[in-house]
């Protein structure tokens, strides 16, 4: 609740719009408030002078009001929604800024789906909390103490009587009140099941094809919304009944009024006109009573939504320039490895244990080993994906930890194990790590990673739009692409985690001869279940639950008949096998 204080610096930077929106509110209302005394003043001259120009007159000045009232009216919402529009748009921005600096860790812990709804459905609260709760409270507060002002100056005796009904009002206000959010809640709740829901079918509609389940998905989806409909059901009960029973509330002050207010009049101790007038605020009081109870819930979900926005906001990246930093910009590309240990949780099991390794600029190291043996870890170091121990991984000599992150990463071009692409075209997923580069050389980057079949083959050639993650295309052709993206980028090391796995073993060998040149220019390193794609590299490194288990050439790893010699013979096997 106390957070929503959080917000002031967002209002500051709008503090002219927010000074005049108020102004205008203000303006609305007293407005607004003369309705009632000229109406009031109206009868009275009227029962006095029966005329017509009486009547014109006042007719004249209640239409005028009228529209500099609505004029007003007009503006209040223009200065203030558009404010809290831009408010949201600030946070959007940020939240969206920051989601981008945190770490894979973080996407670890934390749900997409959760993500997604911190991003729109409590940005959407937080933001009636800046625009329309103000707004309606601001009315509320004014009209109120307006309207009460003047009722106890036309008599404060009939106005105490008109409010007797004031306590039963808060009251309800405050029983629906509760209730009402409470509900609320469960329908939001109800709602982000559903998102979940329709989202992980979609996500994974391939497997839902593949397995039958559409029944079964539909069934269940068809519990959540009749759920969804039935928690609304309920909601809708209490907000149609609490609405009449304000207005009956109210009513029941109507009531006194007139009967007290009637013998006032009769006795001559107001006039008719005066009555009139009163019984006008009177009714202008229903409106802030309900929008009382709606303010509050307001203000409730927004501030709890602003909560779990500022959240998020409040993690601080883990992984982040830590100064004293030393410039980057000339990376040429060396590794060191320097008794590297690493385990991925606080206290857990350490996936590499005491690694030394040592690459010059320009070679090409690879990296087998069995399953879970630590190869993708080890290559997310690099980069700083996931934090080294310090004064463990060094480029060019220096600690990884010593570059600004964006130097270390422009230096750096990785493929992953799993690639993703992004639902644009084939050039714009390629150009990712360099947006600005030409034609040419993206044709050149996709050719040398395999794909010139693809660019002939495909209708619109580079400008081919690949669906959803890529989903228009085959894991071969996905790995291409990443591989091109790589390539695009034409950083001094470049890291292949098992990326040409989905391709066969025929078309991986001609990329990478292909690559060979580009090979030499560059610090590589190599990860891959096949002897055929690392054989040719300058050191091969095997590694075992986590430790270096052989270290050589392909030939002395041959030899020695450990490990790497098994692999060898069994894939040989496996080739002779697949000839007969
Ligand atoms: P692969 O790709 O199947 O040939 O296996 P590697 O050698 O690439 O294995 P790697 O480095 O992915 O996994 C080594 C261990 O680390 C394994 O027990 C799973 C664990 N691990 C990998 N990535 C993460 C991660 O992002 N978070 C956590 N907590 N553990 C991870
Ligand atoms: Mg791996």
């Amino acid at each position: 609740m106390n957070r929503v204080r959080e917000l002031i610096p967002y209002f500051r930077r709008y503090r002219g719009r927010l000074i005049s929106g108020l102004t205008s509110i203000l303006l609305s209302v007293a407005l607004g408030l003369l309705t009632p005394i000229v109406v009031g003043r109206a009868v009275d001259t009227f029962v006095e002078d029966p005329s017509r120009r009486t009547l014109l007159t006042y007719a004249g000045l209640l239409v005028g009001i009228t529209l500099v009232q609505g004029i007003f009216i007009f503006l209040q919402r223009l200065l203030l929604v558009t404010m809290s529009r831009n408010i949201e748009f600030d946070l959007r921005n940020e939240y969206f800024a920051h989601l981008e600096k945190l770490p894979l860790s973080f996407y670890q812990r934390n749900y997409t789906g959760d993500l997604m709804a911190r991003g729109t459905n409590d940005l959407q609260a937080v933001r009636m909390l800046c625009g329309p709760a103000i707004m309606y409270s601001a009315n509320t507060l004014f009209t109120a103490t307006g309207a009460l002002f003047f009722m106890f100056r036309i008599h404060a005796g009939l106005a105490l009587l008109a409010l007797f009904t004031l306590p039963l009002v808060a009251v309800a206000t405050k029983v629906f009140g509760q209730r009402i959010h409470r509900l609320f809640q469960k329908v939001q709740e109800q709602f982000s099941a559903i998102s979940t829901n329709v989202q992980e079918n979609l996500a994974g509609g391939r497997v839902v094809r593949a397995y039958a389940q559409e029944e079964a998905e539909l069934l269940r989806f068809e519990k959540l919304n009749t759920e969804y409909v039935e928690r609304n059901r309920r909601l809708i009960r209490w907000t149609a009944a609490f609405h009449p029973l304000l207005h009956g509330l109210v009513g029941l002050g109507f009531v006194a009024v007139l009967w007290y207010g009637g013998g006032l009049v009769a006795r001559g101790v107001i006039t008719v006109g005066q009555f009139v007038t009163f019984t006008f605020f009177l009714s202008r009081l229903v409106w802030p009573m309900i929008a009382i109870g709606w303010v509050i819930n307001l203000v409730q979900r927004g501030s709890a939504s602003l909560g779990r926005i500022l959240e998020v906001l409040d993690t601080v990246p883990e992984i982040r320039d830590e100064p004293p930093l030393v410039d980057g910009e000339h990376i040429r590309g060396a590794i060191t490895l320097d008794n590297l240990s690493f385990a991925w949780e606080v206290d857990g099991q350490p996936v590499l244990s005491q690694i030394d390794l040592e690459v010059e600029a320009g070679k090409t190291v690879a990296i087998v080993g069995r399953t879970g043996a630590g190869k993708s870890t080890l290559l997310s170091l690099i980069p700083r994906l996931a934090d080294p121990p310090e004064a463990s991984v060094f480029v060019d000599g220096i600690d990884v930890r010593r570059f600004p992150l964006t130097d270390l990463r422009s230096a750096v071009a990785a493929v992953p194990q799993e690639t993703f692409l992004f639902s644009s075209t084939l050039g714009e997923n390629i150009a990712l790590g360099r947006p600005e580069a030409s034609r040419s050389e993206l044709e050149a980057a996709a050719l040398a990673a395999g794909l010139g079949e693809e660019m002939e083959g495909f209708s619109n050639g580079l400008d081919t739009l690949v669906g959803e993650r890529g989903i228009t295309l085959s894991g071969g052709q996905k790995q291409r692409v990443a591989l091109a993206r790589a390539l695009l980028k034409d950083s001094p090391v470049l890291l292949l985690d098992d990326c040409l796995s989905a391709v066969d073993t025929h078309t991986e060998e001609q990329i990478l001869s292909n690559l060979r040149e580009i090979f030499e220019e560059r610090t590589v390193l190599l990860v891959s279940h096949r002897i055929s794609t690392v054989k040719e590299a300058d050191l091969i490194m095997v590694l075992d639950e986590g430790r270096v288990a052989e270290r050589g050439r392909h030939d002395d790893l041959v030899r020695e008949d450990g490990i790497y010699a098994d692999l060898h013979h069994r894939q040989l096997l496996e080739e002779e096998l697949a000839a007969v």
